[in-house]
């Protein structure tokens, strides 16, 4: 059976140009404006997005039935920099055109939010590689595969949905995901992978202890379950050999359906979080300004699930316990 595609809208000349006139009225002469601020109106400035982008997405996140979809722009409605060679080191207070777009669209998802243990609480995420992380097993490593998994699928606040924007991406290294929409699991399966038997680690960029305590992989509804998994940190060791058989079951169903979507310039990627794990091949950068470069946002249809590790109901920030 074939995946599940990847749903895509190309964006026409008309809704390009849409598009820039509203990120020319948000951004004025200025190249970067106010995170909180922007944050204040996004939702209201969202509903000026061209009419076909927001019943797509909305399309989308309702009926749960793709891995994701793609939003992709004849031009890209921002220039784009050299890719750094380092991750951003504080925090942020301002957006720039390409992230001003990024969270408008988000926005039609849900709240982007961010996480006070990776890339130093920023909403915005890149995603590119880094020379003294090459062999380390983080988005930002590159010798090896990084293997498929739910974002944050650690914590229990792990948002529903994550999006990559891509600003270059010239040796098309793709982004590899599994939709559990397309893996076929038996009842006896299923029922062990509801059962709280699984610790679901921590990605090694996340300044987290591991978690100790036992979860499903599967939960919400029976017939269309949602699932959290993370192969890059995975320890079948303790598990009973039922849990383990289940799980290997699991994993194999999910690499057979795995597909790969490679990302261009200006190209969107909405990915559900809960149905979807992904992961990208190994891949050799040059650093030299030129490196595949996303970034990355966190986006929740819930924010209130999140409200005790928020310090103020509007703060998008979730402060979760650091390991020291
Ligand atoms: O590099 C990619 O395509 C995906 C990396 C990843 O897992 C992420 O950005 O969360
Ligand atoms: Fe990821």
């Amino acid at each position: 059976m074939m995946p599940t595609p990847i749903r895509e809208l190309v964006l026409n000349q008309h809704e390009l140009k849409d598009v820039n006139h509203l990120l020319n009225q948000i951004l004025g002469d200025t190249e970067e404006i106010g995170l909180e601020e922007l944050l204040s109106k996004c939702f209201v400035l969202s509903h000026r997005l061209p009419e076909r982008i927001k019943q797509f997405v909305y399309d989308f996140k309702t009926t749960e039935h793709s891995p994701g979809i793609l939003i992709r722009h004849p031009e890209p409605p921002f220039d784009v920099a050299f890719t750094p060679e380092f991750l951003v080191t504080h925090r942020r207070e301002t957006v720039t055109r390409d992230e001003v777009l990024h969270i408008l669209y988000a926005t039609l998802v849900g709240y982007v939010i961010a996480w006070n243990s990776i890339q130093n609480g920023n909403l915005v995420n890149h995603v590119l590689p880094i020379r003294s992380h090459e062999n380390k097993l983080l988005s930002s490593g590159s010798a090896n595969k990084f293997e498929l998994h739910t974002e944050d699928a650690f914590h229990p606040y792990a948002e529903e949905f994550l999006s990559l924007l891509c600003m270059r991406n010239p040796y098309k290294v793709s982004t590899d995901i599994a939709f559990l929409g397309d893996v076929e699991l038996p009842e006896d399966v299923k029922e062990l992978l509801f059962q709280p038997q699984f610790v679901i680690g921590a990605n090694l960029a996340h300044t987290v202890n591991q978690p100790k305590d036992r979860r499903s992989i599967l939960f919400g509804n029976r017939e269309s379950p949602y699932f959290r998994l993370n192969l890059n940190m995975l320890n079948m060791d303790l598990l009973e050999q039922s849990a383990k058989d289940a799980l290997d079951f699991f994993i194999n169903g999910l690499k057979e359906v795995e597909q790969s979507v490679v990302l261009g310039a200006g190209d969107v990627l909405f990915l559900d979080n809960f149905r979807t794990a992904h992961g990208r091949p190994p891949y050799l950068p040059a650093y030299d300004g030129s490196d595949r470069w996303l970034k990355r946002l966190y986006i929740t249809t819930d924010l209130r699930k999140s409200r005790d590790l928020r310090e103020s109901a509007a703060s998008r920030l979730i402060k979760t316990k650091t390991r020291r």
